[in-house]
């Protein structure tokens, strides 16, 4: 299994909502390591980058505008598979189709809220990680639990 990096923002309303801690234990439970973490507000021309590959769809601005209507928390994960197992843990994309044990299956009940965003391939992890983190800011850190998990 490859060792991967992965991106992922839990959105406004989690911060809203008080649910960060219990996002943050569900991640860390499943052995990913936190290797980058910070609260931050994001502007349009971020949250548009970011979202670029859906600009023109008619959810496009709504996405947009939730995305910087409050502070998310932003965060870089390492692991074995960090990528397949961080969108694992999120669920899928529509609300509808989020099975309950999920992230979004237990905390969303909109698709354009699904309250997470994990990074959907090792190539798009790269690109997202750069757009909201230095590299001085990732901390890779000796995990004494290696042998367990
Ligand atoms: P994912 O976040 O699971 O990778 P994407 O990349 O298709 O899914 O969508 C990015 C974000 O756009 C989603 N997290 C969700 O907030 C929003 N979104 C996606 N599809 C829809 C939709 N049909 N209606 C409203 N919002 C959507």
């Amino acid at each position: 299994m490859p060792n991967e990096l992965s991106f992922a923002m839990l959105k406004p309303g989690i911060v809203q909502r008080r649910l960060v801690g219990e996002i943050l234990a569900r991640i860390e439970k499943k052995g990913l390591d936190i290797v980058a973490l910070k609260l931050m507000e994001i502007d349009k021309n971020l949250a548009r980058t970011h979202y670029i590959e859906h600009e023109g769809k008619d959810f496009y601005n709504g996405l947009v505008d939730y995305i910087t209507s409050g502070p998310v928390v932003a965060m870089v994960v390492s692991g074995d598979d960090a990528v397949s197992l961080l969108r694992k843990l999120c669920g899928a994309t529509k609300v509808e189709e989020a099975l309950p044990g999920t992230i979004r299956g237990d905390y969303a009940d909109h698709t354009r809220n699904n309250v997470i965003h994990a990074s959907d391939g090792v190539e798009s992890a790269k690109r997202e990680i750069g757009l909201f983190f230095s590299p001085s800011e990732l901390i890779a850190w000796k995990d004494g639990n290696d042998e367990w998990i």
